[in-house]
């Protein structure tokens, strides 16, 4: 049954496939101490859901076992040249190092057509496979990012990667650059042998953060990470972390960039046929310039439609002050006057960032 489940998990795209038990994950003691520690921010629903995240005879009443999936979203270009690592010369913010200067940084994982949109009809397939092989009575339940499972520690149990000093997983095969997606089903497989951790002694990831918000090895301080700022984060973003932003406007690569393993990373043969190049370093000025309606429509079926045009434009006002020059002052006034209070008080900050720089 394991074979022709992960043969046609390969079939429909997936690049691994593993298998682990439904017991609670391993972390579930560290999760509690996360939440209660506060670094999730305003991501209530981590906290709503927390019971079901530690354990998952909740989410699936008498499930057996999870079976873990990844997908992997390296693509060509990414991948081209040296190292990346070897490319920093010092602590400017790496992902804005080769762009033009008004060009905005868009993290790698968004530069597709919504992967949880891809994803969702193959993970459908799949589990009707799983139900189909167990005969009457087996239920699958399968989820890519928004169930209520910590994923990434559940992947780890199953031997699909190890988690990594900035809580990522990590694969020996894919590096960094993957997504991760699950199915839950009341079907009883052998698990797989879960992986060890292989992070050693290296600390990239930690000393690359802008904001430092690895707090500690595999302890993420959610409210200083630029991922969260730009993209769960529905208020103003906190002025003492604007300017580590750099010219990011949706999302964050630093901490996964550094990463030794990404060396054994290939090109993903998937989400290639979703690309949107045009996501990777929009031009700044005309992102300003978007109504809503536009907004709606340049961003159509893109993870990037997530932070609303309130959220992107007030990341792009913090990308301005951060890299912009006296050509974008005439459309930060216009976004002051905005009707949007989030959008005009981030677009006056930026003048006053740009201004200073020219009076210095
Ligand atoms: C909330 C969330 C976020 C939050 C919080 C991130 C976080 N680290 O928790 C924010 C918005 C910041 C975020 C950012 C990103 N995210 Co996110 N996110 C999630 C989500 C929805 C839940 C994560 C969660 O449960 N966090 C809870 C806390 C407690 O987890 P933790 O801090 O990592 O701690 C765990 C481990 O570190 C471990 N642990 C703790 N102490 C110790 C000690 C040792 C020794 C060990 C071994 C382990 C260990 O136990 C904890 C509990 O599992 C998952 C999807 C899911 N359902 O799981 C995606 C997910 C983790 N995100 C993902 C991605 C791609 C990203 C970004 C790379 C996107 C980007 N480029 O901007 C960044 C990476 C930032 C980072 N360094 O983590 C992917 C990761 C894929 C992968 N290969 O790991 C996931 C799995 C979504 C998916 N299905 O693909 N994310
Ligand atoms: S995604 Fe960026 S801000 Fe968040 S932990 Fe990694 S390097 Fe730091």
């Amino acid at each position: 049954m394991k074979n022709s489940i992960l043969h046609r998990a390969l079939e429909l795209g997936f690049d691994a496939c593993r298998i682990t038990t439904a017991e609670p994950p391993s972390a579930a003691l560290e999760f509690r101490r996360w939440l209660a520690a506060r670094y999730h921010g305003e991501m209530a629903y981590l906290e709503r859901n927390a019971s079901k995240r530690v354990n998952p005879q909740e989410v699936l009443a008498d499930a057996k076992t999870i079976i873990t999936l990844a997908v992997n979203y390296a693509s060509r270009s990414d991948l081209s040249g040296a190292p990346y690592v070897s490319r920093f010369t010092d602590h400017a913010p790496r992902s804005t190092l080769h762009a033009p200067r008004s060009a905005g940084i868009v993290a790698r994982y968004a530069r597709y057509t919504d992967y949880h949109d891809v994803l969702a009809e193959r993970l459908k397939k799949l589990a009707q496979h799983i139900n189909d092989l167990g005969g009457a009575g087996t239920r699958s339940l399968w989820y890519v990012d928004t169930g209520p499972l910590l994923e990434r520690d559940l992947a780890q149990r199953s031997g699909l990667g190890f988690i990594g000093k900035h809580t990522n997983l990590i694969s020996r095969q894919l590096g960094n650059w993957f997504f991760l997606a699950e199915i839950i089903t009341t079907l009883r497989l052998d698990p797989d042998t879960p992986a060890k951790n292989l992070c050693g002694s290296c600390a990239r990831c930690l000393a690359a953060c802008p904001t430092q918000a690895i707090v500690a090895p595999f302890q993420l301080d959610a409210r200083r990470c630029i991922s969260y700022l730009t993209i769960e984060l529905r208020g103003a973003i906190p002025v003492e972390l604007r300017p580590a932003m750099g010219a990011r406007i949706f999302g964050c690569d630093d901490c996964l960039e550094v990463c030794p393993w990404n060396r054994f990373a290939r090109e993903g043969n998937l989400m290639k046929q979703y690309a949107r190049t045009d996501l990777a370093t929009p031009d700044l000025l005309e992102l300003l310039a978007l109504d809503d309606a536009a907004f709606k429509r340049r961003f159509a079926n893109t993870p990037i439609l997530r932070t609303k045009r309130r959220g992107l434009l007030r990341n792009v006002c913090v990308a301005l002050g951060n890299v912009g020059d006296q050509n974008a002052l005439p459309a930060l006034e216009r976004a002051a006057r905005d009707e949007e209070p989030l959008i005009a008080e981030h677009a006056r900050w930026a003048m006053e960032q740009i201004q200073a720089r020219q009076a210095g």
